[in-house]
Order: C-alpha cells, then structure tokens, then sequence
C-alpha cells in the first residue's frame, strides 16, 4: 500500500498540505523536485503568494549543485555579487562575499543562509529523490511517488532539478577491481579528502577537474591528469573583491542587476556587438584579448562580435590562448597537448581557472594524452593504458553530467495518455520556451531545456523563470483554471526557434555536453537556448501578455483558451553586415531557411 507524504506543519500557506494524508486529501498547489537556488526561490515565492507549496530534495540540505559539488577548488565562474539572489534587498544587503569567485563552501552557507532567513527548510522533505509523477487526467493533478515508496499529489509539478545534477555513467573497464579509493567530482565526500602523500590519478579535463588539479597537486605526492580533450581556460584572477567594483554595485544594486539581466549572458561582460576581430588591427585586437585577460573569467567571450560566428575570427581568440598556454606551462610538449585543437573557442563551456595550467610545472603533476594511449582498463593498483601501467592510491572521476535532460528523463514522468517524457524526446528534448513540454499539463521545468539556461548566469535565469512561473500559477488561480499545457504545434515553433537561434553560430560543432555529445546514445541536439537571456525575457513576457499564447488552458475538462501559435518575437539587434552571408549559409544548411534560387 502506497504510504501517502505528509508534509505536516504549522504555516498556513500550508494548511492545504498539511491535511495531505491520503489520496482524497486536497492536493498541495505546487510539488517543487530539488531544494537548490531555483527551488528554493520558488518555494519562497509561491509562498509569499498565498499558494500552498512544499519541496522534496534528494539530499540531505539545500544548495544543489552547491552541496553535491564540493570537490577541492570547487566556486563559482560568474562574479559572486551577479552570482547571487537580488530578488529581496534586505537579503543583498546583508551578505557579503569574501571573493570575486566564491568558493563552494561559501557558496552552501548562503544557500543556507537564505534557507533559514525565509525559513524554507520547514516545507523541504530531505532525502527524498522523486521517482515517478504521473498526469491523472481526471482530477487533473500529478500523483508523485518517491523512491522510499511514498507519494503524494499536486496541482503542478515544478522540476527544479539543475541541468548538471546527474552524473554520467561513464565507467571503465576492471573499475570495481581497482583497490584504491574513487572519487566522483560530483559526488564528494562531505568529510573531505586528504591526498597528502598519496599517489593519485584523475580522469578529465573538464570544469570540475581544472579547479581541482591545482588544489589535489598541491596535497598528493604524485598527481597523473588523464586527458582526452583539452580545454580553454581563462584565469579567474580571483581575490578579495575589489573596492571599485563593490562600490560600483552598492551604490545602486537593482540598476547593475538590472543591467546584468539585460544582456545575453545574464552578466556583465562588455559585450561587443559591433566590432569585428577579422575588420580590426592586429595591435588593436592583441591590446582588447590582453585587457580581457587581465579582467578575467569570461570577459574575452565579449572581446568581439564575430567569434562565435565566424571561423576565422575565432582562430584568432583561439591563437591568442594557445600563446597564453605556452606562457604558463614551462615545458612547450605540455602545453602543445594542454591546447585545444578540435573544438572553436566558445563551442564547449570555457573553464575559470586558478593555477591549472601551471600545475603543470609541478615536479609531481604528470599529464597524460588519452587520445595517444588510450585508458584500457582498471586493475587493482590503478590504471592500465596501450602504454604503461600507472600505480594509484586513489583516482577521481571528473567525467562529467547527463546534462539538462538527465534529472528530469530519469524520473518516471508520464503525461495525457500515459505518455512518457523518455518517449517524448526520444530524439531530444521538446519544449515550449524550456518551461513547459505539451502533453505534460501543469509541469514545468526551471531553466529546462530549450531556455537560456547553462549559456547563461544561472540565478538571473532562475529568477526570470522562477517570477514567470509563478505569475502564471497566479493568473490560473485567480482565474479558476485548473490545468495549462503548451500545444504541441507552439512547441514546435519554439523547438525550431531554438534550432534557428542556435545554427548561425559555431557552437553545434563541438562535441558538447550542450549538444548531449558526451553520452553514449544521447540525441545529438544542441538543448540550450542561444538567443541570449534578454531576448528571452522579453519573449516570455510577450507570451504571458498574449493571455499565455500558445497554451492549451482549462477548467476541468472545459477547454477556456486553445492557442496553438507562437508568434512572439525576439527583439533583433543590429547584425553586422559581413556575417549575414555566413548566417544564410548555415540556416539553408540546416533546413531552416530556403535555399536562394
Ligand atoms: O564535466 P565536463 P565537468 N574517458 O563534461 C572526460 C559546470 N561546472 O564536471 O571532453 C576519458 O566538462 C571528458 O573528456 P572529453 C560547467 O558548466 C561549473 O568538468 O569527453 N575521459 C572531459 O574532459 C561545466 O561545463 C563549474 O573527451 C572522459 C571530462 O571528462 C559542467 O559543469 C565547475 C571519459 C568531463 O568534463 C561540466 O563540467 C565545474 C572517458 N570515458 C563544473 N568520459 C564552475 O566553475 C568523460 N571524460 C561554476
């Protein structure tokens, strides 16, 4: 017999809830899956509504990717003070950050910070992973199970899930032989680690494994780095934040966060939307990439308009970081292989980095190609690879995530007619603007797939989406409507929305977590939304304007509105003349424009 969740408690917000102790029970207004910044921020919000909500998170606190990662050298890659709440100014005024980059652990005390300050914890089921959801279309409410055999009902479901929660299943032959100690990035221990004296190895050369390298090499008596394909990194630069930068921000918080959302990124970055690297003089462009250097982080992704468009204005950022690769790491062998040479510079997320590259001058940090000697197998004193034999004590796997798709595909998610959503993107996911999928009524996804999402500063795109889920929410009650489901033919427009955002640029090229590359059997389909977060904004504000057009929205079986277009547009910016022809060519090519006759 299913054993049916009570999420018992004083509040009244939850008074609905609180009598939720079997199925005949009111359901709550809004299930939330996951306890990080986004459901967080929901919950809080839908509170402050007046709606009855309540959070089931799989681990044991607040945070997300905040309290899963904590891997040595793990922090953020935006500015922390972009890379925080500004959705109440009491809480902005309260903290601050200690670094440019906060680190993880400062990172999990704010999320618990505003865990205790808006007093959340009381409506969050720890250790709870949600299962199954399933549409019942008779009473139009999700019946939710969890994976300890409880269940309980909702009006809507909200996936606040995280689009890089699920590791991947990458595993290596011999692996469970192996003696030694195994780390997963993603999944570290909560007591920490110490590799003082040991001889390690690890496996990867993505994000995770760039801000650990520095930090395992400086504990470990013998660091090997198995590497299949380099990265870019830019340095972080990271310190205290400097004065004119706090000075900049406090002295008018909601203008710069303001500013920070308006921009494709959902952070500040100079962006330069005019000129191009291939029309500027040699001096001048050497002068901007060595400014942008200097800044750090992602700034040189702004350097010039024609980068992520035009191939040979990208070998020119690409040159520049190879001769900063050659600057820091003394011997010019390992930094030949430490460059990229498969991908354009911008088409796989670009790390931040603290010391990586000169880790690599370290007389006890080793690198190995895997490309040159592939990894044939584990056995019980490390790794064996086409070459040699590598003795470990412990190995960490940096191997990455199911992005995007795999929190969301692994639960058992079944909509009208029991369809399952594994089915509904079984050649990628479909969405209408990331936020809703048809055929899934009253679902929604925070930074799902189809939306700006991991292109972007994650928290601005928590709160845009966040504020427009819950305004829609508002807009059904009041209303009296009990279900909305995007249409299947709005979903379509926007999928190929998405398509058309996407394909003038050089980000399908690379073999991309984005593009669902790094996962065997995993549709090719590059998931995020490129057209940037302003644009973004302003379509679903148009959407929500046109009475939510689009969406199919009822009252019981009662069908109040029936849009099935999706006309909002994007507002276009000036696009440079030379790269029109470039951006016809690749539209024609992928089908989403006609060829000239
Ligand atoms: O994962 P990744 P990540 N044999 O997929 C290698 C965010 N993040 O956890 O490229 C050998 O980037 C794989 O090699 P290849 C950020 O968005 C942010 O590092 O497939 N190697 C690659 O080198 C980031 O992009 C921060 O050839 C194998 C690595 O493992 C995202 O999370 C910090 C392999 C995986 O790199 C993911 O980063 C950390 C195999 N069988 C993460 N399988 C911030 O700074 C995989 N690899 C905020």
């Amino acid at each position: 017999m299913i054993k049916y969740i009570s999420f018992m408690n004083k509040d009244t917000t939850m008074a609905a809830s609180s009598k939720h102790t079997s199925p005949d029970a009111q359901p709550i207004d809004a299930l939330i899956v996951g306890a990080g910044f986004a459901g967080m921020y929901m919950l809080h919000k839908l509170r402050g509504l007046g709606l009855s909500a309540a959070g089931l998170e799989a681990g044991r606190g607040v945070g997300g990717t905040w309290y899963w990662n904590r891997y040595p050298g793990a922090r953020v890659d935006i500015q922390s003070l972009e890379y925080s709440f500004g959705f109440d100014e009491d809480l902005e005024a309260e903290w601050r950050w200690s670094e440019r980059y906060a680190p993880q652990p400062e990172l999990l005390r704010y999320a618990e910070h505003v865990a205790d300050r808006f007093d959340l914890k009381r409506d969050i089921r720890f250790n709870t992973r949600v299962s199954a959801a399933h549409w019942d279309e008779a009473a139009q409410v999700w019946q939710v199970e969890t994976d300890a055999g409880a269940a309980t009902r909702c009006r809507h479901l909200i996936l606040a899930t995280g689009c890089l929660s699920i590791p991947t299943d990458v595993t290596f032959p011999g692996l469970d032989t192996f003696t030694g100690e195994v780390y997963r990035t993603s999944r570290w221990p909560h007591e920490g680690v110490d590799f003082s004296g040991k001889r390690v190895g690890i496996i990867g050369t993505g994000s995770s494994a760039i801000q650990s390298i520095p930090i395992i090499a400086g504990q470990a008596a013998r660091l090997t780095v198995f590497q299949r394909t380099p990265n870019y990194s830019m340095p972080a630069h990271n310190g205290p934040i400097p004065e004119a930068d706090f000075e900049a921000w406090s002295r008018d918080p909601r203008s710069y966060r303001a500013a920070s959302k308006d921009t494709g990124g959902g952070f500040q970055n100079e962006a330069n939307a005019a000129t191009l690297a291939t029309e500027t003089a040699p001096e001048d462009i050497k002068a901007e990439l060595e400014r942008r250097w200097a800044w750090g982080g992602f700034r040189i992704l702004g350097a010039f308009a024609d980068t992520a468009i035009d191939p040979e204005a990208n070998r020119i950022v690409q040159d520049f970081i190879a001769g900063k690769i050659r600057q820091q790491v003394a011997d010019p062998a390992v930094a030949e292989r430490l460059t990229p040479k498969d991908h354009p510079f911008g088409t796989k997320r670009p790390c931040v980095d603290t010391g990586y590259y000169a880790a690599f001058n370290r007389p006890n940090v080793e690198l190995i190609d895997l490309r040159a000697e592939p990894l044939r197998e584990f056995n019980a004193h490390g790794i064996r690879t086409e070459a040699r034999d590598y003795a470990f004590d412990a190995v960490v796997l940096a191997t990455g995530f199911d992005a995007m798709t795999g929190a969301i595909d692994r639960i058992d998610l079944r909509g009208v007619g029991g369809r399952r959503i594994k089915d509904h993107w079984a050649e990628g996911p479909r969405t209408y603007l990331g936020l809703m999928v048809s055929g899934f009524p009253n679902m929604f996804t925070i930074t799902g797939p189809g939306s700006p999402s991991v292109l972007t500063n994650m928290i601005n795109s928590i709160e845009q989406h966040v504020e427009w889920i819950a305004d829609c929410l508002v807009s059904l009650k009041q209303r009296q409507q009990t279900s909305i489901e995007a249409s299947a033919e709005a979903e379509a427009a926007w999928c190929q929305h998405v398509a058309e955002a996407v394909a003038p640029t050089l980000l399908p090229q690379a073999n991309s977590w984005y593009m669902g590359a790094n996962v065997p059997g995993k549709p090719r389909m590059f998931m995020p939304y490129a057209g940037g977060l302003n644009n973004y904004t302003e379509i679903c504000r148009q959407v929500a304007a046109k009475d939510y057009e689009g969406f199919i929205i009822r009252q019981g079986n009662r069908v109040l509105s029936d849009s099935r277009v999706f006309t909002s547009q994007p507002p276009i910016g000036e696009i440079p003349e030379k790269l029109m022809p470039l951006i016809v060519e690749r539209l024609t090519a992928a089908g989403l424009m006609p060829a000239a006759q």
